[in-house]
C-alpha cells in the first residue's frame, strides 16, 4: 500500500516535522489542549485513530465519530483496533471501517489514541515512532503522548470528541450523534454510574436533537444479547459469593467453552454482583485459556477501585477498573479479596 501524502511524515524520522507538531515534545499538556489538537488536525493530512484492546462502546463510538470529524475536515483517517469490534457495536454507522490489525505501517501525521493510558494499551504494534495525540477521561490517564488532553470530568471520551467536533465547526450528523450517544450510554451503564453530571444530560440532549434515537440505540445494545452470554451469566451467577460489603463471582475456562462464550460475553457480568443491596465493591474473575485471571472491579463509589487496580498493575475509573493477575483462580481470588477487604475497612458505615 502506498500513501500519496507528500507533506506528511512517517516513522523513523523520514522527514522531520517542520510544522506545529514540533512544538509538542512528549508529555505536553497545554492549558488549551482542545485548541492545540484542533490546530494539529487542521495542519495534518493523514491520521491513524485507535483505542484500547477489547474496545467498549466508548472506544468504538468515539473512534467512529473522530473518523467522521476528520473526514468532514477533508483529512484521511484510518481506524484500527487490535481486537474485533464487539458484535453489539457492529451495526454502528461506519463500524466496518475499523480495521482489525496487529501492526501499523505507513505515513501518518499523528496517531490519535482514545481512552488509552499508554501506547501499549492499544496493543497495536508499530505505533511508537509516530506523533501521539492522547485523548482520555480515565482517572488513571497519563500524559504519555506528545500532546495530551485528559478530562476526568467527561462522562465518555465521546463527550470530548463532541466538544472537538463543535470547536471545529463540523456538523454533528445523525450518524455521528448515534455513535456519540452510544459512548455516553455505555460508559455510564445506561445513565446509572460513572462521572454523571448535569452536563452529561446536556450532551445527551444535544445528540438527541442532532438525530440520535435513544430508544433504538438502547434496544440495539441492551436487548440484543447472544444466547452464549446468558448461558455464561448463568454459570457465573451460580458461583456468586457475598460477604459484608463485598460480592464476587467467576467463570473458569471450562465454563467459557461449555457456554460457547466469547470474550465479549463476559462484559457486564460484574454488574450483577455490584447490584446487590449493601454491597460496596464487586469483582468478577475470568480464567483465561493460558491460566492467567482477568479481573473486573466495580464500586458504588466509597471504594476507589481504580487505585486498587493500579496497585496490581491495571487501571480504569474510580467506579470501574480491571487488571490481569497470575493464576490459578484460587490464588487470584485470595489476592483481590485481601485488597478489597482492606479497601472496605477504610470506609465508614
Ligand atoms: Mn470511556
Amino acid at each position: 500500500m502506498s500513501f500519496p501524502a507528500p507533506k506528511s511524515f512517517g516513522p523513523k524520522g523520514e522527514a522531520e516535522p517542520q510544522n506545529c507538531f514540533a512544538r509538542w515534545p512528549v508529555g505536553s499538556a497545554p492549558a488549551e489542549p482542545m485548541a492545540a489538537i484542533l490546530d494539529l488536525l487542521r495542519q495534518g493530512e493523514r491520521f491513524l485513530v485507535c483505542s484500547h484492546t477489547r474496545p467498549d462502546g466508548d472506544a468504538v463510538g468515539s473512534m467512529l465519530a473522530m473518523g467522521m470529524l476528520l473526514e468532514q475536515m477533508g483529512k484521511q483517517a484510518d481506524l484500527v483496533a487490535a481486537d474485533r469490534v464487539p458484535a453489539v457495536y457492529r451495526s454502528l454507522p461506519g463500524a466496518e471501517k475499523i480495521r482489525w490489525v496487529l501492526r501499523v505501517r505507513g505515513i501518518y501525521d499523528a496517531v490519535i489514541l482514545l481512552e488509552c493510558d499508554s501506547v501499549e494499551r492499544s496493543r497495536v504494534r508499530g505505533l511508537e515512532p509516530y506523533f501521539h495525540i492522547n485523548i482520555d477521561h480515565h482517572a488513571t490517564g497519563r500524559n504519555f503522548g506528545h500532546l495530551n488532553w485528559i478530562d476526568r470530568d467527561a462522562a465518555s471520551v465521546g463527550e470530548m470528541v463532541h466538544r472537538l467536533v463543535k470547536a471545529a465547526g463540523a456538523t454533528v450528523t445523525p450518524e455521528m450523534a448515534r455513535c456519540l450517544y452510544t459512548t455516553v450510554l455505555t460508559d455510564t451503564g445506561g445513565f446509572c454510574y460513572g462521572g454523571i453530571r448535569a452536563s452529561t444530560f446536556e450532551f445527551a440532549r444535544e445528540l438527541a436533537v442532532a438525530g440520535a434515537d435513544p430508544v433504538a440505540i438502547a434496544r440495539d445494545i441492551y436487548f440484543a444479547t447472544p444466547e452464549s452470554k446468558l448461558r455464561l451469566l448463568g454459570a457465573a451467577l451460580s458461583t456468586l459469593q457475598h460477604e459484608g460489603k463485598l460480592a464476587w463471582l467467576w467463570v473458569t475456562h471450562a465454563d467459557m467453552l461449555h457456554a460457547r462464550a466469547v470474550e465479549e460475553d463476559c462484559e457486564g457480568i460484574v454488574n450483577y454482583a455490584i447490584s446487590i443491596a449493601g454491597v460496596e465493591a464487586a469483582a468478577f474473575l475470568r480464567e483465561l485459556p493460558e491460566g492467567r485471571i482477568r479481573l473486573s472491579l466495580r464500586s458504588k463509589g466509597k471504594i476507589d477501585v481504580a487505585a486498587l487496580a493500579a496497585g496490581l498493575g491495571g487501571g480504569g475509573h474510580e467506579n470501574a477498573a480491571g487488571v490481569t493477575l497470575d493464576g490459578p483462580l484460587e490464588r487470584a481470588t485470595a489476592e483481590i479479596l485481601a485488597a478489597l477487604k482492606a479497601g472496605v475497612d477504610g470506609t465508614r458505615d
